[in-house]
């Protein structure tokens, strides 16, 4: 086994874990790929994985690209593979362009759990953990509709099309809003998770849209660059946004009042689930639930400083 870490990690403490790892045999050594190790949510996610590793003495290998491009994180799942890690958790970058990778690692006796979003093809994994991406997405519509009195004019942000949570969030918030006739959607928008596209693109959006209500956005990058759009237009006062992720970021504008609501998820405990069931795994209990599905949090100008919302906003 090479004592190396991945090589194309996003982080540097994942060669120390590894080589501690090759000291002791027996310890498993288990590979947790975020999604994007530069967004809240998976730094939000590893404090979780790590509070559980040390538990139980697992030797994690935390890795993932800076950027969210399947491109970059295919050839992270191919150096674990060749490392002969004990287990692989990931968040897949694309539905369908990870399917092969991940069933690479499962044909090569690596079991692959996911974590956050999957892939289409339920022979590449062993079992996942999500949130309700579909209920968050309708909780987005209904939120924003009271916020804008039942009417006006709307636009949706969302990340890349082929990511099974936010591809989840905008059905369900698409189906949701039809539910209100003087709702008009004017546009769904792709950012590229890039929070600099999204400004660019909420600003053309107003433009040609200057009497906009709202803006529902599908994540942290998406919903950091609207946020970013509104104030160069200056109209953060005006256009009610619903965001999802409630990293430091969305709290701040929460609290300035230039985002009106926020649904998080919960990053923390889907990452402390998925390793205690991988490591179960691994030593026998091979009966795991193949989908597990986290309820979302509501989070509002009146609930934030409460201890039960507190508990879940993200840590950086
Ligand atoms: O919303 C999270 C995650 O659940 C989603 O799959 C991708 O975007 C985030 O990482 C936030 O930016």
């Amino acid at each position: 086994d090479s004592p190396k870490a991945a090589p194309a990690a996003g982080d540097t403490k994942a060669a120390a874990t590894t080589d501690s790892g090759t000291k002791d045999k027996k310890k498993k050594r288990i590979a947790y790929v975020a999604g994007i190790t530069t967004d809240a949510f998976y730094i939000s996610m590893k404090f979780g994985a790590e509070e559980v590793a040390k538990k139980l003495d697992v030797d994690l290998i935390w890795t993932g690209a800076p950027e969210w491009d399947y491109t970059k994180q295919t050839p992270i799942v191919d150096s674990l593979i060749a490392e002969k890690v004990d287990a692989i958790i990931i968040a897949p970058n694309d539905a369908k362009a990870m399917v092969a990778p991940l069933k690479k690692a499962m044909n090569a006796g690596i079991p692959v759990f996911t974590v956050d979003t999957n892939v289409s093809d339920d022979s590449a994994y062993v079992a996942n953990v999500t949130s309700d991406n579909l209920q968050g997405g309708k909780l987005g519509a209904n939120t924003l509709a009271k916020e804008i009195g039942e009417k006006g004019k709307v636009l949706v942000m969302n990340t890349k099309p082929g990511i099974t949570t936010t591809d989840d969030r905008q059905k369900g918030f698409l189906e949701e809003i039809k539910k209100y006739p003087n709702i008009q959607v004017v546009a769904t928008e792709y950012c590229d998770d890039q929070a600099t596209i999204a400004a660019k693109k909420t600003q053309d959006i107003l433009l040609a849209n200057p009497d906009l209500s709202g803006v529902f956005a599908a994540n942290v990058v998406s919903g950091a660059g609207v946020a970013q759009g509104l104030r160069v237009k200056n109209v953060q006062d005006k256009v009610k946004l619903v965001s999802y992720d409630a990293g430091p970021e969305q709290v701040k504008s929460l609290k300035a009042k230039e985002l009106q609501a926020i649904i998080s998820q919960k990053p923390l405990e889907e990452a402390r689930i998925i390793l205690q069931m991988t490591y179960d795994y691994l030593n026998g209990k091979k009966d795991v639930k193949k989908i597990t599905v986290l309820e979302n949090v509501s989070v509002t100008p009146e609930n934030i400083e409460t201890p039960d919302v507190q508990q879940w906003l993200y840590r950086t």
